[in-house]
């Protein structure tokens, strides 16, 4: 893996056949990706729609499921033989590359949709040999068919594999459900080949794209006097293509462990981990098991995407000697950190700190360390195989030699539990925060403490009537609200949400703390919430649920307004969640960059704002259609971020009518762009050229993109109006709901 840069498999083409040739993507690469939004649909998932995984993992004899995981770390199979008799090196690194791919800026990634079974993690270079571990996984997953899911049975058994070495894990929560295709919707980068190209970094002060507005990044001058002023892509978490972190040798192949530090410690935090969390994580992960480069490279076949029928899903064929056991080439790094590889201990850090260590090369040729003057004392991975001495990852060293890293890994050596305890909240942390909340968590070993990362919830306190909720109705009423405040403060409540990782939404108001209260994009939501949080005392209502009923009346008047009675459904039940529950660090990176919705462009956009609309709808779990309604009913209602009209083409603002869709597509207007910075457009009538209104590119994609343009002649159309109503309640209460995880 590090010491060859793989070609991305481009095949032969497959021509002549069913979506075969040159696709409407090769065509136009920048085509809109409508397609995110239509993903894991019935239609790929065998399971059908009946099926219920909460239910079947009910079902489920979670201890005999447990046993059978523990026996099978011992139960060394011929065609993959296990290091030191135990496979719980290999488990372990498979929980962590399948959770470990999560990244807290948008939320994507992670362990929790059993992905790792797909392209590209099946075959990512860095994945090398987790094919095995899932192989030796089916007859387990076999035997308890649906009543666990492999993304669940993935991370038991990294729990597993740590108790199995004695270690003491914080708990487990399953409720992963699987996906039945890979996800099509994660930026990984824009490398074409594999570790290779380097196209994610902006180099000194040559300025990133501003994508994703600001650049977390690596200061230019640190204490040690090294620069570092390389600028990582956002929301990447992992230095190349095809890494779930950093580079095992160094930044590039440079074996420094202080630069590599750098890297470590940027990639990290883009998961959530802080520095004593990046370290125990690290230390704890590498005192079992060993790294993997018996011989060169070249002898590593294809990986199980790329290779031929008859390797039936496994990849990586290896012609060294057996291409397994001592054999085995993984990263083609040759390193054992500990003496007892299978059982938990506080050796690393010993090793770490008693030895000095000297840059020396795997028999693959890859830049690791190995102890000065140390006797041959670390096993090998076979019986027969000869003692070495301990070894170390130019990673690893960086937990030393960083003065920060250094200081926590010194304590870590002098207090064994102080490590233990924080490596297994930190594994904890790493194998179930994009999960959601914790009510969503199944099984008897789920830990009763609350974490702070798992944006806890209060108890309910309110449990509103049917009389109360009427009361609060007309009293939101009362207040005499335009439609458009109430509509947007909903919306800025309840589209925080994330469907990566389930955070955000509108149950625990947090609109109403730190840091969503501040958001430049909840300017005008915050007016209109000072009024309810006013009114809030004199209702039977949490907040959190007086904001989403407030919507819904604005809605149902706006549509009363058009001529429609419809009634906005709405489930109470909604807590409000106090501050010291509310880790602003971490929901600041719910802060949305674009929310085309309500037409917020944080700063100009080197990704068209149509494509950040389509993001954010991926996010919040809609498809097209649902998008597209969601669109030009907040345009009718009048519900921009800041107040603005763009995109109001209505002379009704404030009414849900189709005025959006019918005057879109009117050829009566043509369309001028008058700000290339802004992306801002005029509508004008063709005749007398009075400007009529404004729009932002966001507006005019439901014109000018086909897809969206035949949705959008549905509701333009003369029988539409009422489909309209109804399609656009229904998608509003689906995003007023998206976190009611208690309703399901
Ligand atoms: Fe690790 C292994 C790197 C972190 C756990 N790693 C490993 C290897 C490498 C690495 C290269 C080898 C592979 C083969 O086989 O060859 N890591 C790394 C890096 C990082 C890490 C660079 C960042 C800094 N780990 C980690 C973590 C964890 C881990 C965090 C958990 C927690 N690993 C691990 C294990 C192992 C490894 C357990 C072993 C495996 C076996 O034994 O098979």
């Amino acid at each position: 893996m590090s010491t060859t840069e793989t070609k991305c498999p481009f095949h032969a083409e497959v021509a002549g056949v069913a979506g075969g040739g040159t696709t409407n993507r090769d065509w136009w690469p920048n085509q809109l990706r409508l397609d995110l939004l239509s993903q894991h649909s019935e239609k790929s998932n065998p399971l059908g729609r009946d099926f219920n995984y909460r239910e079947e993992f009910r079902k489920l004899d979670y201890y005999a499921l447990k046993k059978d995981l523990l026996d099978l770390m011992t139960d060394s199979q011929d065609w993959w033989p296990a290091d030191f008799g135990s496979y719980v090196g290999l488990m372990i690194r498979m929980a962590w590359h399948s959770a470990g791919t999560y990244r807290v800026g948008d939320g994507r990634g992670g362990g929790g949709r059993g992905q790792q079974r797909f392209a590209p993690l099946n075959s990512w270079p860095d994945n090398v040999s987790l094919d095995k571990a899932r192989r030796l996984l089916w007859p387990v997953k076999q035997k308890y068919g649906q009543k666990i899911s492999w993304a669940d049975l993935m991370i038991l058994a990294g729990n597993v594999a740590l108790e199995h070495a004695g270690f003491r894990t914080f708990g487990f929560g399953a409720s992963r459900e699987d996906t039945w295709e890979p996800d099509l919707d994660v930026y990984w980068g824009r490398e074409r080949t594999w570790l290779g190209g380097d196209e994610r970094y902006a180099r000194g002060s040559e300025g990133v794209p501003k994508a994703e507005g600001e650049s977390v990044l690596v200061s230019e001058d640190d204490a040690d006097g090294k620069v570092h002023n390389r600028k990582l892509e956002n929301p990447l978490a992992a230095v190349q293509m095809g890494l779930i972190y950093v580079n095992p040798e160094g930044p590039d192949g440079n074996p420094d462990p202080v630069l590599a530090a750098h890297d470590i410690r940027e990639t990290f935090k883009r998961m959530g981990m802080d520095d004593e969390e990046t370290v125990a994580l690290i230390a704890g992960g590498h005192t079992l098991g060993k790294t993997h480069g018996a011989g060169p490279a070249d002898h590593v076949g294809p990986d199980p995407e790329a290779a031929d029928l008859e390797m039936q899903g496994l990849g990586w064929a290896n012609s060294f000697g057996t291409g397994k056991g001592a054999d085995t080439i993984t990263s083609g790094l040759e390193v054992t950190w500990t003496s007892t590889p299978a059982q938990w201990s506080n050796d690393f850090f010993k090793h770490l700190f008693d030895f000095e260590w000297e840059l020396t090369r795997s028999p693959a040729g890859a830049h690791q360390w190995v102890a000065k003057d140390a006797e041959a004392f670390i096993p090998g991975p076979t019986p027969d195989a000869p003692r070495r001495r301990p070894s170390m990852l130019t990673t690893d060293l960086a937990l030393r030699f960083d003065p920060v890293y250094g200081k926590i890994s010194r304590r870590f050596r002098d207090d064994p539990q102080a490590f233990a305890n924080a490596f297994a909240r930190a594994w904890f942390k790493l194998t179930h925060r994009d999960m959601g909340p914790k009510s969503r968590y199944l099984g008897p070993e789920v830990p009763a403490e609350d974490l702070i990362w798992q944006d806890p919830l209060p108890k309910p306190v309110h449990n509103p009537t049917a009389a109360d909720i009427a009361d609060a109705r007309a009293k939101i009423q009362a207040l005499g609200l335009p439609v458009g405040d109430l509509v947007t403060l909903a919306w800025a409540s309840a589209s925080t949400f994330r469907g990566g990782d389930k955070r955000g939404g509108a149950n625990g108001a947090r609109i109403r703390l730190q840091p969503q209260r501040g958001w430049q994009v909840n300017q005008r939501a915050v007016k209109a919430l000072e009024a309810l949080e006013r009114l809030q005392p004199d209702t039977a209502l949490s907040l959190a649920d007086l904001i989403v009923l407030a919507g819904g009346v604005a809605i149902e008047q706006a549509a009363r307004d058009a001529g429609f009675y419809i009634e906005v459904p709405f489930a109470p039940g909604r807590v409000d969640a106090l501050q010291e529950q509310t880790d602003v660090e971490s929901f600041g990176y719910l802060e949305p960059f674009a929310d085309g919705f309500r037409n917020y462009l944080n700063a100009p956009s080197a990704v068209p704002a149509e494509h950040l609309l389509v993001d954010k709808a991926q996010l919040l779990t809609l498809t097209a259609p649902e998008m597209t309604v969601l669109v030009g009913g907040m345009r009718a209602l009048d519900a921009s971020w800041d107040g603005s009209r763009h995109g109001v083409f209505t002379d009704r603002p404030g009414v849900l009518t189709t005025d959006y869709f019918v005057n879109l597509l009117d050829m009566a207007y043509e369309w001028k762009a008058t700000s290339e910075e802004r992306q801002l457009y005029e509508v004008r009538e063709r005749r007398g050229g009075a400007v009529k209104w404004t729009a932002t590119r966001v507006d005019l994609v439901f014109g000018s993109n086909s897809v969206l343009r035949a949705l959008s002649e549905v509701y333009a159309s003369a029988d539409g109006a009422e489909k309209f109503v109804r399609d656009f309640v229904a998608a509003w209460t689906k995003v007023m709901n998206l976190d009611r995880f208690d309703l399901l």
